[in-house]
């Protein structure tokens, strides 16, 4: 198949996973066409079958906001023309779902878009007044919808009131690549610190205040140290709490890694202290590698977790640090519940039943 994959490129689990189906794709002998107006973060260079192709904006002086949803419609229709790409998978309905349906229609039909819905695009953005009526209208105009959880499913007929059918088609890992290594816990480490760690895009919804309240509590029990990984507008204001906190020697900041895959084997346990959470992909990552997680208990993330880790009220990060340290006061049931994540990330979650499931929806369109 030659399918154009349209993103954001920035740190965030949307534009992760549709770089990881269009190497997933590509690695299977598909024609995969990225689009996006930057390089995403985990496109790998080099890869056969996989080309990027940017959306450039222009800034006339007369613009204040550019209008980025027009120069991608053309970019994509440009990309139909060199590529002969006759299927769209947009990522994220805010613009990709309106630019395809521009596209589609000023080539009266010439081709399909699949829009896949990751979360903010429906629960915070898309109910936004200024944004509501084009990304619904253009959710119900796509030829086959997805979410990433059943919970984004539901709330996308709940809030949105779409008619169309919203097929659940979860994120997924690369479990060769993200996978537990002999690094020792805590407990057969000499300093007994249980490593903590964070990872996301530091947005307000992720709450990181909280986590580093929650990891502050845990720190008045037993050895611990946080590692924050990402980047995004709340982490100096996580700093700031950590030294109110007097817990700012122990929390230490890694920015943007190219691997995490490399960083999540190590810790001990993942903490999430999200508002909303469609899905939770980096919680994912981490089960993958043996790491269980304990998070506020919204949106998707029991489906993504089930039992393997623990969920706790919204709000209340002396919660999450009692559910933490059941977990870093105990070595055995750690153990059992390491194991269990891998399990389940290794059953659920792996590349090639996801990818199978978009290769369904992507041959029902094109037929
Ligand atoms: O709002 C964000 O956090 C960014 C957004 C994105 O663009 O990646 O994340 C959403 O999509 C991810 C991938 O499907 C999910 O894992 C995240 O749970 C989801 N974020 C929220 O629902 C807050």
């Amino acid at each position: 198949m030659r399918i154009g994959i349209v993103c954001y490129p920035t740190v965030g689990g949307s534009g992760v996973v549709a770089t990881e189906v269009a190497h997933a794709l590509a690695a299977k002998g598909h024609d995969i066409h990225l689009l996006s107006y930057d390089r995403p973060s985990r496109l790998r260079r080099g890869t056969p079958g996989l080309r990027f192709h940017q959306v450039a904006v222009s800034a006339y002086p007369l613009f204040r906001y550019p209008p980025y949803d027009l120069a991608l419609a053309t970019r994509m229709l440009e990309v139909r023309e060199e590529a002969k790409v006759d299927l769209f998978h947009v990522h994220y309905a805010i613009p990709h779902a309106v630019s395809a349906f521009l596209a589609r229609s000023m080539c009266g039909g010439c081709l399909k878009f699949v829009t896949t819905l990751h979360g903010t695009d429906i629960t915070v953005v898309g109910s936004d007044r200024a944004y509501m009526r084009p990304t619904r209208f253009a959710i119900e105009q796509s030829d086959a919808v997805t979410a990433v959880s059943k919970y984004l499913a539901d709330e996308t007929h709940l809030v949105f009131g779409v008619r169309n059918t919203v097929e659940v088609v979860p994120n997924f890992v690369d479990v060769d690549r993200f996978k537990p290594t002999q690094t020792p816990r805590w407990h057969q480490r000499p300093d007994g610190e249980r490593i903590l760690i964070h990872a996301s895009n530091f947005r307000p919804v992720k709450r990181i205040a909280d986590v580093v309240r929650a990891f502050a509590a845990v720190l008045r029990k037993v050895p611990a140290r946080l590692w924050l990984v990402g980047d995004g507008p709340d982490r100096e204001h996580a700093m700031a709490v950590a030294a109110d906190l007097g817990c700012q020697h122990k929390v230490e900041y890694h920015g943007v890694l190219d691997h995490l895959e490399d960083v999540l084997p190590q810790a001990d346990l993942f903490l999430s202290a999200s508002e909303t959470e469609s899905f939770g992909l980096s919680m994912l990552e981490a089960m993958s590698c043996g790491v269980p997680c304990v998070s506020t208990a919204v949106g998707g993330v029991s489906e993504v977790l089930g039992d393997t880790g623990a969920l706790t009220p919204f709000g209340d990060p002396e919660a999450l640090a009692r559910a933490a340290l059941r977990f870093l006061e105990d070595p055995e049931l750690h153990a059992v519940h390491a194991a269990a994540s891998r399990a389940r990330a290794v059953d659920l979650f792996g590349s090639e039943r996801v990818v199978q499931q978009y290769l369904k929806v992507y041959e029902r369109v094109l037929q």
